[in-house]
């Protein structure tokens, strides 16, 4: 969506604008799909299921008047672990770093009783920052149901705006841009026009690992998984090479994961590798074993090990 044809690094005009936009909501309400459209690519992952998101993602938004930081968040719910608690938080600080907050919510559905919840810790958390509603999945309902939503939804918490959008079809999106652009304050360009995210690929190969897991499994299994990319190497211009463990919380989820012959392991690897070719645009090569660390949800010294940012005991 980005206008970056028309965007030169040393021209910025004088009313540039920047900040940051945190993006907030309950689980699987699309924050992470509205991101990716834009940004017009994928940063983040994606599914059906709730709580895919783990860690605060940013995606970098610029075009020639504006450059806008919008933070991906984990979905916020009541918390059943230490990971879970780990993931309210970010998402609970990200509420408070904003120039503005974008509250992502289903408009197919009426409220729910989370969405209350979360209207509360808007309340608490806000400051004075604004709040901007995006009201996305438009494309699920009839004009009906979407009015009569649309009031319950605008009663939620004092707003701005409410902007009903389609992630996935893109139905509102550029008006939802244009409405944060103007709220943004008057600053410089953050980061250069071409990056539009701050991690690394070697993190993107772990997430889109996790995202064929969780789209291929069921119940307890996307939920205990966690992926470390343990190589990550340029072998030649057309070969990327990519080695991976995915840790379980038990052996019954090891072998859910590595499935009868071997054919589970096999499908995540090979959706991976064809996602992962295509973002690269070289051949992927991955490696992945499957190891059991026992409960480590519950464990905050294993989920730092495996890269969660918790603060220090005692701090
Ligand atoms: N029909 C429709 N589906 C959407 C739309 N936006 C997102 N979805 C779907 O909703 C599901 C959840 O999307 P995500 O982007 O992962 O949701 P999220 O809010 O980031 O979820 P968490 O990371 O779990 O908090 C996916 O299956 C998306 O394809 C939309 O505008 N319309
Ligand atoms: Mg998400």
């Amino acid at each position: 969506m980005n206008d970056l044809d028309t965007v030169f690094d040393d021209v910025l005009p004088p009313d540039h604008r920047s900040g940051v936009v945190s993006v907030v909501g309950r689980p699987n309400v699309g924050k992470s799909t509205l991101i990716n459209r834009i940004l017009g690519q994928k940063i983040a992952i994606v599914s059906p299921k709730p709580q895919t998101t783990r860690r605060q993602q940013m995606g970098i938004y610029t075009d020639s008047k504006s450059q806008i930081l919008f933070m991906d968040t984990p979905g916020l719910h009541t918390p059943h672990h230490k990971l879970g608690e780990y993931m309210v938080g970010v998402a609970e600080e990200a509420l408070k770093d904003a120039d503005i907050i974008l509250w992502v919510l289903d408009i197919s559905v009426e409220p729910t009783k989370e969405d209350r919840q979360i209207a509360e810790l808007v309340e608490r958390s806000r400051g004075d920052t604004p709040v901007i509603l995006a009201l996305n999945k438009v494309d699920l309902v009839d004009p009906k149901t979407r009015e009569a939503h649309l009031d319950a939804y605008g009663e939620l918490v004092d707003n701005e705006a409410a902007i009903m959008v389609s992630a996935v079809q893109g139905d509102g999106v550029p008006d939802l841009v244009d409405y944060l652009r103007e709220g943004m304050p008057e600053g410089p360009r953050y980061y250069p026009v071409d990056q539009v995210s701050e991690v690394n690929m070697r993190f993107i190969a772990a997430e889109v690992i996790r995202e064929k897991i969780i789209l291929n499994t069921e119940k307890e299994v996307p939920y205990s998984v966690a992926v470390e990319v343990e190589e990550y190497k340029e072998r030649s211009e057309t070969m990327t090479y990519i080695s991976a463990t995915i840790y379980v919380e038990r052996d019954s989820q090891k072998g859910i994961l590595i499935g009868k012959n071997g054919d589970m392991i096999k499908r995540i690897g090979s959706e991976a590798r064809a996602e992962l070719a295509d973002m690269l645009g070289t051949q992927a090569y991955i490696e992945l074993r499957v190891k059991v660390l026992k409960n480590w949800r519950m464990d905050e010294d294993l989920m730092r090990r495996l890269g969660y940012r918790l603060p220090k005991k005692g701090d």
